[in-house]
């Protein structure tokens, strides 16, 4: 996501043996660029770019990623048909959440798919990724990577029975030493129990999963109430999650997070997160294969 998964994090899990991923969220498309050029100079090893396509900057992002010919573009929150063409140089891996855009992506020629169940935070489907995954291995013959509500190797391991060949992970990174959030946000998550997510903007067409929080629960109290409008309850919503990253405010900001966050209670580098899920996850898989 933009302001939390930025050069230096992205830069740091490509070292560590990762793709590493830069996302912009809703960010502008000068911010991108900006973090581009910063990743190339952190690390020679490839990473992703993530176009979120509800940004009201994603053409002009979309051009970009195409001009900085990016070797590997996720998508997200939409259809990115119409840019599969400009991208055919990259391998492109859109986020699905339903076997309908995962077989329109695969004919589109998509290089793998992100089957991204609702247990993950930020932006959100409707399936979870239990069910979500292996009805997506089912219909597309291109790599399926799962992702929402993998926080370590037990997660890894279980996406693998589900016929994943690849994981995202995204909320146990919030507590990766190079990243770069607001210590208010790290320290909301280490407090998170299992609990303490909420999915709110389910009227607005675009649910997000973020802790729970004074914004988060006055929001959804928001999205209730019949009174308030759409425009109103959008208004209310921007810029919440920059105050959230960048400020650490408490009581206003959007703190976008998946249901794993219960799981996480320590900072550790993005290599050692690395090394955690994979070794007990092959640790699981030779033990029970
Ligand atoms: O995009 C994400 N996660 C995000 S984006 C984000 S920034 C944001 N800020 C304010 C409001 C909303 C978002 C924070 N987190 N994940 C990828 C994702 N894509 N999850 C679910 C989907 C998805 C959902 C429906 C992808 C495609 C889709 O299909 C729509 C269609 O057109 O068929």
């Amino acid at each position: 996501m933009a302001w939390i998964s930025d050069a230096r994090l992205a830069a740091a899990v490509s070292e560590a043996g990762g793709m590493g991923v830069i996302a912009a969220g809703q960010a502008p498309a000068s911010y991108i660029k900006e973090q581009i050029d910063l990743a190339r100079t952190l690390t020679d090893k490839p990473f992703a770019v993530n176009i979120m396509l509800m940004n009201p900057h994603a053409e002009e992002i979309a051009t970009i990623l195409e001009s900085e010919k990016i070797s590997v573009i996720v998508t997200g929150a939409g259809n990115p048909a119409k840019y599969m063409k400009r991208w055919q140089h990259s391998k492109v891996i859109p986020v699905v959440a339903s076997t309908a855009l995962a077989k329109i992506m695969a004919r589109c020629g998509a290089s793998a798919v992100i089957a991204e169940g609702s247990e993950a935070g930020g932006h959100i489907g409707e399936l979870s990724t239990m069910v979500l995954t292996p009805q997506i291995c089912d219909v597309v013959d291109i790599p399926v990577i799962a992702a929402g509500g993998i926080g370590d190797g037990r997660g890894v391991a279980a996406a693998f029975m589900l016929g994943a060949d690849g994981v995202q992970v995204g909320t146990r990174f919030l507590l990766a030493k190079e990243c770069g959030i607001h210590q208010n946000y790290k320290d909301l998550v280490i407090k998170a129990k299992d609990i303490d997510t909420i999915a709110t903007g389910k009227r607005l067409g675009h649910p997000v999963r973020a802790l729970k929080n004074p914004f988060a629960r006055e929001f959804f109290a928001m999205e209730y109430d019949s009174n308030v409008s759409n425009e109103a309850l959008e208004d209310f919503g921007a810029g919440s999650l920059r105050r959230a990253a960048v400020e650490g405010d408490i009581a206003n900001g959007c703190f976008m997070a998946g249901q794993i966050a219960g799981m996480l209670k320590k900072e550790q580098t993005a290599h050692e997160i690395i090394q955690d899920l994979f070794v007990n996850a092959e640790e699981l898989l030779a033990k029970n294969c």
